[in-house]
């Protein structure tokens, strides 16, 4: 015989939020380029610790911006106190207390700029890590259960300058070997870029390659291409990523020229209706993080077909369980999902780790930074990596813990450093001085 649960037992509310701790940290950054202009040496970062009543704690890590750490702390003080089951509850005390943001609020860098849904992430992430606890169970195992015990990620290869970042900016370690010494070369020909490319994927097994492009002239970006295929053959599947910078004339003529190469073609062009273009235009398909960026975009995405693949990021789209929303839309429309990445530590990669273990359909492998960083901040250390994927963190929650000394040292570093967000035109400047940023430019 069964009991089914009574309304008592519903009655007990979960653990409450009684500490919300946000922690700024730099991270050692290259100097690595792409359309919004050069990385700086640091790369910022928010930690976010929650701890309940009963002495959980719960962490997660978003993109490093000083207002959008003032929103949090902000948001902090509406939320300890609240059982951390109550997500969507939380959500909508957020929501009320911020407005809406819309799409627009994005901005046209390469990376999005709106803090709400920064907010909901970091909270979300952090609270499904506690729950994790509570309930001796993943965080894949919340987002509807474990579809893969690994998750691919492939190359991702920037043109950039010699260095490494952090203290060291532009400087070298002349004893450095393999990856390490590859992180810290010069890479900015068809040569340098293939170098770079078997450098990781010797050190990381990864087995496709995406190159961030729309920072040459597009022929040189081409060349590179080809190099790539030339080096690795037609087994590896490679992409390119202007990030939206180029014309949708030279969208469409050097889409032409890699249609035999592409596995796809990321963000060519900007706005919608010029991806819907060149959509039609090419076989390759088309993917994006940058025209179809909110649930907001989703209708007019479906009515235009701007693109064949949404590059989620849960940082972006509100958390882990919303990315799950996402991919239901995707399956629902016939859209491949993968995701995008940014500068990370393994909070973060564990998050996608646990998300890309729990997606239906997993069709492509997944962007991630994680090898242009060397720093970390869980007790475990570096993540590692064997043919290009990650198993998933054992243990309850994300399966992460954090490092308390690594966590003071590298909010040091941000307390150091002096930046407060990130600005890769400024960094630019440094290099070419006078150099400006253009929404598209080839
Ligand atoms: O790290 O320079 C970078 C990238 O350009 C990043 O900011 C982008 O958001 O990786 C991203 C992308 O796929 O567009
Ligand atoms: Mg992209």
């Amino acid at each position: 015989m069964t009991s089914n649960p009574t309304p008592a037992h519903f009655a007990k509310a979960g653990p409450r939020i009684r500490e919300f701790i946000v922690t700024p940290i730099a991270v050692v950054d290259p100097p690595l380029l792409n359309a919004a202009g050069l990385h700086a040496p640091y790369a910022l970062r928010t930690i976010l610790e929650l701890i309940t009543d009963d002495g959980i704690s719960g962490i997660s890590e978003i993109p490093g911006n000083r207002s959008t750490d003032e929103a949090l702390e902000a948001a902090g003080k509406l939320l300890v106190g609240r059982d951390v089951f109550q997500l969507s509850e939380i959500r909508q005390v957020l929501t009320q207390n911020f407005g809406k943001e819309t799409a627009a609020e994005r901005g046209l860098t390469p990376w999005d700029q709106r803090k709400l849904v920064h907010i909901f992430s970091a909270v979300e992430v952090a609270c499904l890590d506690i729950i994790g606890k509570v309930v001796g169970r993943p965080v894949v195992d919340l987002l509807g259960g474990r579809m893969r015990d690994r998750v691919p990620f492939a190359a991702y290869l920037f043109y950039k300058y010699k260095g490494a970042g952090g203290p060291l900016a532009f400087g070298t370690d002349p004893a450095a070997t393999g990856w390490a010494a590859a992180r810290q070369a010069e890479a900015l020909t068809p040569a340098g870029i293939v170098a770079q490319a078997e450098a990781m994927c010797r050190e990381f097994g990864f087995q496709s390659i995406k190159l961030k492009g729309g920072v040459f002239e597009p022929q040189q970006e081409v060349d590179a291409m080809f190099a790539l295929r030339e080096a690795f053959g037609p087994d590896v599947p490679l992409r390119i990523d202007p990030n939206a910078i180029w014309t949708l004339e030279t969208a469409l003529n050097y889409g032409k020229q890699l249609e035999p190469i592409l596995e796809y073609l990321e963000d060519p062009v900007r706005g919608q209706e010029n991806m819907a273009t060149v959509r039609k235009a090419l076989k390759t398909p088309l993917a994006t993080n940058m025209c179809t960026t909110s649930f907001e975009d989703i209708p007019n995405s479906i009515a235009l077909g701007s693109e064949d693949i949404i590059l989620s990021d849960h940082h972006f789209w509100g958390g882990l369980r919303s990315s799950m929303t996402l991919a239901g839309i995707c399956e629902t429309f016939g859209r491949g999902l993968s995701m995008h990445s940014n500068s990370h530590l393994g909070i973060s990669l564990a998050a996608m780790v646990h998300l890309g273990a729990a997606l239906p359909q997993l069709t492509y492998a997944l962007d991630t930074h994680y090898p242009w960083q060397s720093d970390e901040v869980i007790t475990a250390g570096r993540f590692r990596f064997e043919e290009g994927s990650v198993a998933v963190p054992e243990g309850p929650g994300l399966g992460v813990e954090l490092d308390r000394e690594a966590l003071a040292a590298l909010h040091r570093n941000y307390l150091a450093c002096g930046l407060t967000k990130r600005d890769d035109e400024i960094e630019m400047q440094k290099v070419q001085p006078g150099w400006r940023f253009q929404a598209v430019r080839w």
